[in-house]
C-alpha cells in the first residue's frame, strides 16, 4: 500500500487552503497536480542548461538537447515505442490528434470513411469534422449505451473496405468508462484502417503499451500525468509518420530549403518545427520517472479504492444519479442530483474548498445522449483520500439541502 501522506507532501498546492478550507482537489481529469521535483526541474532548466537545442555547438545547447533527447527516449520506453523517432513532442493531446487529421487530408477522397465513438472529447471529434469537410469522406459514429459502453455489435457493423481510420479515446474524459481499445484496432486493422487512440484520460492512471495496443497512432498531453502544461505526446508507426507529410512548415524540419524546393528532416524533426517547449519536453521525463517510481500498479490500488469508497457514498444520496456506470472505469465519477443545475452544487462546494469540474466537460455529445446540460465531476488521483471524498460527500448533500 501506497503511503499517501508522505506522497501528498511531495505536492506542495494539496496543503494549500482554497475559500479558507482545506483544498480537495478532485477536478484531476482537467489536470493533475505538480510534485515539487516536477516544479523544481523546471526551475533548475532555466537556471543551469537553458538553450535552444538541435542547432548549437556551444555546450549549453549541447546539454539542452542531450536532455531533452533523453526525455525523447524515457518516453519511447514508458509507452514501448519500437524507436524513439516515433515518439513527437506536442504541445498536447489536441496538437497530436490534429497533426494526425493535417496529414490525413492528403489520404483521403470522398467516400472514404472516418469512424469516431460518441464517447469523445472535442478535440477528436472535431478536427475528424474539419478532415471530413476538407476531404468528402463521412464520419460516422460508434454509439453508447446507457450505462456509457460503446456497442460493439454497432462497432462491428460500422466497418468496411470504406473505412479508412478509427479514433477513439482511451479511457472517456465526461464518465471514466475504459474502452476495449485492444478489441476495436484488431478490428479496424482487419478492414485496413489505421487507428488514433485518444490516451489523455489513460496516461495518468496506467503504461501504454504500444506494440501490445497495436494502435498506429496514441496521442496524450503531460499536464494530466504530473507534467508541465503545454507539453504533450504523439506516438505514431514509423511507416505512418514517413507516409503522413509535415504538420506545420519552419526551423528545425527540413533538410535542405531553395526557393524552388524544400526537403524535410528525418523524423522525428519533420514533425518538430520551430523551438518546442524545451523545459517542457525535458520534465515530462521527470514527471515520467516520479509515477514509475510509485508505480502503476500502487497509483491503480488506489483509485480503484477512491472509486468504490465514492460511488457507494454518493449513491446513499437521495436523488443522486451517477453516470457511467459500465464495469470497467477509471476513477471518475460524473453524477447529478434530481432538479438541480450540475453548476449550483459546483459553486456551492467550491466555497467549502473543494474543486470539481462542472458542465459537458467537453463532450457534449454525451450530454445531449443523457439529455443534460452536463454532470458535476469528481476525478481522482492516486494522493486523493478516502477522508477527502468524505467531505465531498458532506459538501454535496449541504448543497443539496440548500438548494432543494
Ligand atoms: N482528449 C481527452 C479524452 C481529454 O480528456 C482532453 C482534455 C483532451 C483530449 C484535450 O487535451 P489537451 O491537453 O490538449 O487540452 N480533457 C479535459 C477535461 O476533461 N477537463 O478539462 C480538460
Amino acid at each position: 500500500m501506497l503511503d499517501i501522506q508522505k506522497i501528498r507532501a511531495d505536492f506542495p498546492i494539496l496543503s494549500e487552503k482554497v475559500n479558507g478550507k482545506p483544498l480537495v482537489y478532485f477536478d484531476n481529469g482537467a489536470t493533475s497536480q505538480k510534485p515539487q521535483i516536477v516544479i523544481d526541474a523546471i526551475a533548475k532548466y532555466y537556471q543551469e542548461i537553458n538553450a535552444n537545442i538541435h542547432r548549437g555547438v556551444h555546450t549549453l545547447s549541447q546539454l539542452a538537447t542531450d536532455a531533452y533527447e533523453i526525455s525523447r527516449v524515457k518516453i519511447q520506453h514508458h509507452i514501448n515505442a519500437k524507436f524513439s523517432h516515433e515518439v513527437l513532442f506536442t504541445s498536447g493531446t489536441t496538437h497530436g490528434i490534429n497533426l494526425v487529421t493535417n496529414g490525413f487530408a492528403s489520404i483521403l477522397k470522398p467516400g472514404d470513411e472516418v469512424v469516431v465513438s460518441s464517447l469523445e472529447h472535442h478535440s477528436n471529434i472535431v478536427p475528424w469534422q474539419m478532415l471530413c469537410e476538407k476531404t468528402g469522406a463521412t464520419l460516422k459514429v460508434i454509439p453508447m449505451n446507457e450505462n456509457g459502453e460503446l456497442i460493439i455489435e454497432d462497432f462491428d457493423a460500422l466497418l468496411s473496405e470504406k473505412t479508412k481510420v478509427v479514433t477513439v479515446n482511451h479511457i472517456s474524459n465526461a464518465l471514466g468508462i475504459i474502452n476495449p481499445i485492444k478489441y476495436i484496432i484488431e478490428k479496424a486493422h482487419a478492414v485496413g484502417a489505421a487507428v488514433l487512440i485518444d490516451g489523455a484520460q489513460a496516461v495518468p492512471h496506467l503504461k501504454p503499451d504500444v506494440q501490445d495496443l497495436d494502435c498506429d497512432f496514441y496521442a496524450f498531453s503531460g499536464h494530466k500525468m504530473c507534467g508541465p502544461t503545454g507539453t504533450g505526446i504523439l506516438y505514431g508507426k514509423e511507416e505512418w509518420l514517413n507516409k503522413l507529410p509535415p504538420y506545420q512548415g519552419g526551423g528545425e524540419m527540413i533538410k535542405e530549403v531553395t526557393f524552388e524546393k524544400t526537403t524535410y528532416a528525418d523524423l522525428p524533426h519533420k514533425f518538430e518545427a520551430g523551438t518546442p517547449n524545451i523545459a517542457g519536453g525535458i520534465v515530462l521525463g521527470t514527471a515520467v520517472d516520479y509515477l514509475n517510481n510509485i508505480g502503476f500498479d500502487n497509483i491503480q490500488e488506489q483509485e480503484n479504492a477512491l472509486l468504490a469508497h465514492a460511488t457507494k457514498r454518493l449513491l446513499e444520496i437521495e436523488g443522486l444519479k451517477i453516470y457511467g456506470t459500465g464495469k470497467n472505469k477509471a476513477s471518475v465519477v460524473s453524477f447529478n442530483i434530481d432538479g438541480i443545475h450540475p453548476y449550483d452544487i459546483g459553486s456551492i462546494i467550491d466555497k467549502l474548498g473543494i474543486a470539481v469540474r462542472t458542465g459537458h466537460h467537453c463532450a457534449q455529445p454525451i450530454m445531449n445522449f443523457f439529455c443534460i446540460p452536463g454532470t458535476i465531476r469528481a476525478s481522482f488521483s492516486f494522493y486523493n483520500t478516502i477522508e477527502e471524498i468524505d467531505t465531498m460527500v458532506e459538501a454535496v448533500k449541504k448543497a443539496k439541502t440548500m438548494l432543494s
